[in-house]
This record gives C-alpha cells, structure tokens and sequence, in this order.
C-alpha cells in the first residue's frame, strides 16, 4: 500500500457559520443555522501522513507527539466515518497531524485539520490522489462531519456552504489575509460550545433575519471583485457575531481589550483600503488587494501593542502526494 501526505488549508469566513442545527439523531452532524462564504488561505496549512500500523493498533500522533485521549478519538471516530462512506474495512492504520501555525486562535485548525484528514484517509483507502467531483462532494460532507467549517477547505479560492457541502466560487480575485496574533493561548470556550450558546442571545432573531442577506451581498461582491464592498460587509458579519457571543447566556468573549484597542486603531485611519474580521478567538484577520504587513507592523508599534503576524492569502484546496 503506498503512504500519503495530504495538505489543507484552513479558511476564513466571511459570513459566518453561527450556530449549528440541534440534531437529536446525531450529535456530529454538523449542520449550520445560516449559509456561509469563505476565503481558503494559502500558507497556513494542516499536513496528515496515512500508512498501515506495524502493530494491531491504530498510531495516532498530532504536533509529533502521540495524540491525547480527545484528539485521538477525534480522529478515529472520523477513520470510522470515512471507511464507512467508502465501504472500505479499517486497517490500523498510523496517522500524524500537524498545523504550521498555532491551534485553537481564530485561525480554523480544526477546519483544515480535517479537510486534509478526510482526503488523507480517502486517498490512501482508494490509493488514488485526485477525485471525481461525486466524491469531491462527498469529501466535503465527511469533512463536515468532524468539523462543520472544515466542509469549506476542500477546494477555494472562495467557498460557499449552504447544506450538506459546501462549493467553491471560481474567481481569479488574489486577496491577503493578514492575520495580527494578539493571543496564542487556547481559547477558553470552544466553536462547538459556541454555537450552541448563541441561540440563547436575545440578539440572536435579528441575526437570523439579516443574515441571508449579508450572505447574497456577499456572493455579489466576490463575483465583482470588488473590495469596497465587501469590506463593510464583512466587518458588520465580523462584529455582528461577536456582539451575539457576548451578549448570549452566558457571555462568550472572544475579543480580548488588546483586540479593542487594535480595531479602535483602525478606526482612527483615513481612506482605509482593507477592512477586517475575526473569527472565534482574539485574532483580527485583515483582508486586502495589496501586502499590507509593514504598515500594520507600524500601527502595532505606534500602539505599543505587541503581537505577531501571520501573512496569507488565496490557496485553492487540499493536494495529495503518494510514496512508497
Ligand atoms: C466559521 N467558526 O464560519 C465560524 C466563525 C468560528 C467562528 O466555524 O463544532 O470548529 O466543529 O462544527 O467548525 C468554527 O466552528 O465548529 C467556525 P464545529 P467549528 O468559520
């Protein structure tokens, strides 16, 4: 059986998937409240090696080390789904995990983390490293079901998820992701609890209503190119969904008084050209045409705030490799 590495990037959305459906059949369904649009990146990216165990047991490792008691039941739960789906038996099989950038901070881990387990585990099943566009989908699906958002890093440069998968946008519009790391540490509530805590917001009817709308706004200023308006809607997507997190019982806090202080920066600058949004964590993700790393390495400074920067930009989708 030949190895695989598969690759997958994590994406950021542009309207956001808040707030999944309950679903008393099965808790990993996955199924999103709203649409949802987003930017697959390019240089963050999760890689997955898949090879046959020496042993009778599967060997998982993440970050290199051998995977806790979550990660790993994470992961073989999703070694069932994907063998179930392609009617496949389940060897031990030896994975390892790993993201190039730091997890669980607003910047999608779990989403390209599974996108790129979904085609690793796939890849190595059919010994195969391309798909048909059927199992493309069913890709996405599977992919859903270990992590809702990681149904949008199958494929870019944009995707739109409304269902059971998501499907890519074709576009040729090249836009950078500048990511300001104000924190690393963990989050404290994750994604999975967040979504269910954010029906309880009395904000939240008034999302559901405008919602739809921001999302058809949405899609018309990708299919235009046009960042003047897509900005404003994503910074009105971006805040609405934190002042529902915070506002829901009991509050959820994302941003933290360093991310204030950065937006409140952004504020203060004349005819800005690149506008922002946040995911679940502390991190501003700062959207442009143009590389704009070293005047907000300025800001920062001028601010007295320390943080790092994470440059991306458009990717489009997971790619397989196999080796003996
Ligand atoms: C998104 N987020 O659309 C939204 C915006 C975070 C804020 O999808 O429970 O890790 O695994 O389905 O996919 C993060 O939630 O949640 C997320 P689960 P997931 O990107």
């Amino acid at each position: 059986m030949k190895k695989i590495h598969a690759t997958a990037n994590p994406n950021i959305a542009f309207i956001k998937y808040w707030g999944k459906k309950p679903s008393s059949s099965d808790e990993t369904l996955n199924l999103a409240l709203n649409p949802s649009v987003s930017l697959t990146l390019s240089q963050a990216k999760s890689d997955v090696f898949v090879s046959l165990a020496k042993g009778t047991e599967h060997e998982i490792f993440v970050q290199g080390n051998l995977a806790n008691s979550k990660d790993a039941a994470k992961i073989f739960a999703h070694l069932q789904r994907v063998s179930k789906a392609f009617d496949k038996p389940l060897p031990p099989l030896r994975i390892e995990s790993s993201n190039n950038f730091p997890s669980a901070t607003g910047i999608a881990s779990s989403a390209s983390a599974f996108a790129a387990l979904s085609y690793g585990i796939s890849a190595f099943f059919l010994q195969k490293t391309t798909f048909s566009k059927s199992e493309r989908t069913l890709l996405s699906q599977l992919s859903r079901r270990g992590s809702g958002s990681a149904c949008r890093s199958v494929a870019g440069p944009f995707m739109k998820w409304d269902g059971d998968s998501a499907e890519a946008i074709e576009s040729s519009w090249k836009l950078f992701d500048t990511i300001v790391i104000i924190s690393k540490k963990e989050k404290l509530v994750s994604s999975s609890q967040g979504h269910s805590q954010v029906l309880s917001s009395p904000l939240w009817p008034k999302r559901q209503e405008r919602v739809l709308g921001r999302y058809e706004k949405c899609l018309g200023a990708i299919a235009q190119a046009s960042l003047t308006k897509l900005g404003p809607i994503i910074e009105e997507e971006a805040t609405e969904m934190h002042e529902v997190a915070e506002s829901s019982v009991p509050p959820i806090h994302y941003r933290m008084p360093e991310t204030f202080q950065f937006l409140k920066a952004l504020q203060s600058l004349k005819n800005r050209d690149f506008f922002f949004t946040i995911d679940a964590g502390p991190n501003v993700h700062l959207i442009s045409e143009r590389p704009i790393k070293s005047e907000i390495e300025k800001l920062l400074a001028d601010e007295g705030l320390e943080a790092e920067i994470w440059q991306d930009w458009t990717g489009f989708g997971p790619v397989v490799k196999e080796f003996s």
